[in-house]
């Protein structure tokens, strides 16, 4: 059954009647936030207590193609390998397509593919329900501004608004009920300079979902409300040392933030530790590194693993001390082009 409130925001932005074209694709690159999303206001569309701001991860995203379907059924197919339809993720992405859809009878053949190292601790969820809505905006004809597209990607899953671009990108968290002004925008800043490596300390999948994680955290943590508070004071910081390119604020910043958000979950009842031994050590032997003069930074979602941020005139000393799994160029010329509406 759909969510009154989803069926009010669609109902919104969409036609009377759909025009779908033959075929349209799309792709969208994964996220990491360096002032983090954590708590909601309103769960069904994924309304944010707090602003966030990410960088994009390149070519770590998703591409998705929609299709009329051969025959009347809708068809899944997750890497090339087709999906029943009754699994959470099948069921994830048609509750989303049926947002569009309504009751009328459109079934689709979608295919997604998603060029994420599996086990590097990035959300798929992000950059799938980006592509996804840049996919579904393209097939139906929609037009849809990048504003209430971003706003779309949210309510497919929250840290999807901000995947729509490269970059910096900054997720307003908006007060209006249905969520016309919680999106996301790209900031104009690049920093060629800038690498994200990703450190695979724990391939197991995690023990508690973010959407789970975050509401557990919101109604039980009596620290809650000081991260809501803290996270908005962050991102003013970070947006300025991003203009100033202060490298050493920009990290410190961003490394305060992840710890403040996993405080908040870990004071709450009962505790939600999503770290490992692992975790614990590396970011010990981060400091260590910090302290004879690397300038490195440690990120952590909800996860176990470690994202570092450094500058590429480090990425030997990065690579020889760290040996991470992967290294990320977000300002790269090559990075693959996402077809978003002026
Ligand atoms: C973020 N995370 O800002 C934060 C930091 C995880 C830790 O956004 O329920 O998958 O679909 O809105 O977006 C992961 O949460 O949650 C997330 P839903 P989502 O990137």
């Amino acid at each position: 059954m759909t969510d009154p409130l989803i069926e009010q925001y669609f109902a919104q932005i969409l036609p009377e009647t759909l025009s779908p074209i033959q075929s349209a694709s799309a792709y969208a690159p994964s996220n990491i936030a360096l002032c983090k999303y954590w708590g909601k206001r309103q769960y069904s569309l994924n309304l944010p207590h707090n602003s966030s701001l990410s960088i994009s991860l390149a070519h770590h995203g998703t591409h998705t193609q929609i299709q009329h379907s051969p025959d009347d059924q809708d068809h899944i197919l997750l890497n090339q390998q087709e999906q029943p339809l009754n699994t959470p993720f099948s069921q994830r992405l048609l509750t989303f397509c049926n947002h569009f859809r309504r009751n009328q009878p459109l079934p689709l053949l979608i295919h997604t593919t998603n060029n994420i190292p599996t086990a590097a601790g990035l959300a798929s969820s992000a950059s799938g329900f980006a592509a996804l809505t840049l996919a579904l905006n393209h097939f139906f004809q929609l037009n849809l501004t990048s504003r209430t597209l971003s706003a779309v990607a949210r309510i497919g899953s929250g840290s999807a608004s901000r995947s729509l671009w490269h970059g910096f990108v900054y997720w307003f968290k908006g007060s209006h009920p249905l969520g016309n002004d919680s999106y996301a925008t790209p900031l104009e800043y690049s920093w060629p300079d800038l690498r994200i490596a990703l450190l695979q300390l724990d391939q197991r999948p995690k023990p508690i979902s973010s959407r789970n994680g975050m509401n557990h955290t919101v109604d039980t943590s009596p620290y809650y409300s000081a991260w809501a508070e803290l996270a908005e004071k962050d991102i003013s910081a970070l947006y300025q040392a991003i203009n100033e390119q202060n490298f050493p604020r920009f990290g410190q910043i961003a490394e305060d933030n992840a710890l403040a958000m996993h405080a908040s979950m870990h004071a709450a009842r009962p505790s939600l530790i999503y770290w490992q031994p692992q975790t614990l050590s590396q970011l010990h032997h981060i400091h260590h590194l910090r302290q004879q003069g690397l300038p490195v930074y440690a990120t952590i979602d909800a996860g176990a693993n470690v994202k570092i941020l450094f500058l590429a005139q480090h990425q030997h000393a990065i690579e020889t001390e760290l040996n991470p799994s992967a290294i990320i160029n977000p300002f790269s010329p090559n990075n693959p082009k996402i077809p978003l509406p002026l």
